[in-house]
């Protein structure tokens, strides 16, 4: 399905489709090891090129500002639906169009500009949209960050708890984009309802497993979830926004449209929805499983192989290897694994000795080559070759290389064997 529409586009607009090819072509023969990216089905991918694009559709389903809209209602209730069922919440908001969209919507509904937000440091695992500096959060809201514990690089609760009593929040923000731990969703909640703030949780990287039961989910104690739907949840790129709050639910509603957002994307809408459809059949429960025992082997191998890990290993989908003592930088060896077909980035740790264009951290996660169908064995395979690639690289590079193109050819993608 996907090389017959490339074929298509290519008769009528090769420039394009050129570009198309070489993007299929570095997906098919790398290692995809970025924790936020994944690969979603023929099917998904079909539904984000349909006839849905056309539509316009301010406003919500049976209330929107133009006429035509009762088939792209159907989709966006469906849609709705599918969130509400699989993560157990009493409204979804499924129009924003990624996950910074969602955060904005909900800091809009429920903060004032200069009210105080917690939210977990961007260079300790957290999210640009938690208070950076750099982003509209920390321009427009008192941030509070709070860290990890320099000894276990996990979220302390006490210095949470202490950091909270302290400033006294209107808003709490917990999740994060490089945080291998489990978060204690309930501890976070209880604080919240001790100093009186809203609590705001971002599962954008870990919703796949909260959907599947992999991670405690924070629905019994936030006010208000947010999430992405293009990373674990393998669907297209947006994101969703739920709560069981039904005043709070109004608020969202108004702050992504006509607050945030113009014209909801309904073709994403329509591709949300086969990708939440896919995540109500077991074999995504047995997917999330595999993430997770995926993460776990390779960490374990990568700590065999005498590699650091922050917080010394991982609970979830992805892991941050160490390099604040090795004389190798995180950049440095992203180029490396890029050179050899494997992809990952370079990730600030905490405490990080080096810049931020530098790093002395490389995060590592395991979705997309799950999704291409790699298990334990691989992931030690894997493990190996990253050791090798830090401690040994020009006399090991050939041989990575080999090893990474005959797992690339093992394990094909977007072909009659590949099924996400
Ligand atoms: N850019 C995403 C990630 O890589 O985690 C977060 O938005």
């Amino acid at each position: 399905m996907v090389e017959q529409s490339m074929k298509y586009i290519n008769a009528y607009d090769p420039e394009i489709a050129r570009v198309l090819e070489l993007e299929l072509k570095r997906q098919r023969t790398h290692l995809e090891l970025i924790a936020s990216e994944n690969m979603v089905s023929p099917e998904v991918m079909a539904v984000m090129g349909s006839v849905l694009t056309n539509k316009y559709a301010e406003g919500y389903p049976g209330h929107r500002y133009y006429g035509g809209c009762e088939y792209v209602d159907l989709a966006e209730n469906i849609c709705i639906e599918r969130a509400k069922m699989i993560f157990d919440a009493k409204y979804a908001n499924v129009q924003a169009h990624s996950g910074s969209q969602a955060n904005f919507a909900v800091y809009l509904a429920l903060c004032k500009p200069g009210d105080t937000v917690m939210g977990l440091d961007l260079n300790m695992g957290g999210h640009l949209t938690h208070g950076s500096r750099a982003n509209f959060s920390g321009k427009t809201y008192n941030i509070v960050p709070y860290g990890v514990n320099p000894e276990t690089g996990r979220i302390d609760m006490d210095q949470v708890r202490e950091i909270a009593l302290e400033c006294r929040p209107r808003m709490i923000i917990t999740g994060a984009s490089a945080y291998p731990r489990a978060i204690d969703f309930k501890a976070f909640g209880d604080i919240a309802k001790e100093v009186g703030a809203y609590l705001m949780v971002d599962i954008a990287h870990i919703a796949g497993l909260v959907a599947a039961g992999e991670h405690q989910s924070p629905l019994p104690y936030a006010d208000v979830v947010t999430m992405t739907t293009h990373k674990t949840m393998r669907g297209p790129r947006g994101g969703i926004i739920l709560t069981n709050d039904g005043a709070i639910a109004k608020k969202i509603d108004s702050a992504m449209f006509p607050g945030t957002q113009g014209g909801p994307l309904m073709h994403i809408i329509a591709a949300k929805a086969v990708a939440l459809g896919e995540a109500l059949h077991p074999k995504f429960r047995e997917y999330q499983h595999q993430i997770v025992t995926n993460a776990a082997v390779l960490a374990q191998t990568l700590l065999e192989g005498g590699m650091e890990l922050v917080s010394g290993g991982t609970d979830n989908h992805l892991m941050l290897l160490d390099l604040k003592n090795s004389e190798v930088s995180g950049k440095e060896l992203e180029i490396r694994l890029d050179s050899v077909g494997i992809t990952a980035n370079k990730n600030m740790v905490p405490n990080d000795p080096r810049k931020p264009a530098e790093t002395s951290g490389v995060r590592l996660g395991t979705p997309a080559v799950t999704s291409r169908g790699l298990k334990e064995a691989e992931m030690r395979q894997i493990g190996g070759l990253i050791c090798d690639a830090v401690n040994d690289f020009d006399a090991k590079r050939k041989d990575i290389e080999e090893q990474t193109a005959a797992l690339c050819e093992r394990f094909p993608i977007y072909e009659s064997k590949f099924k996400a």
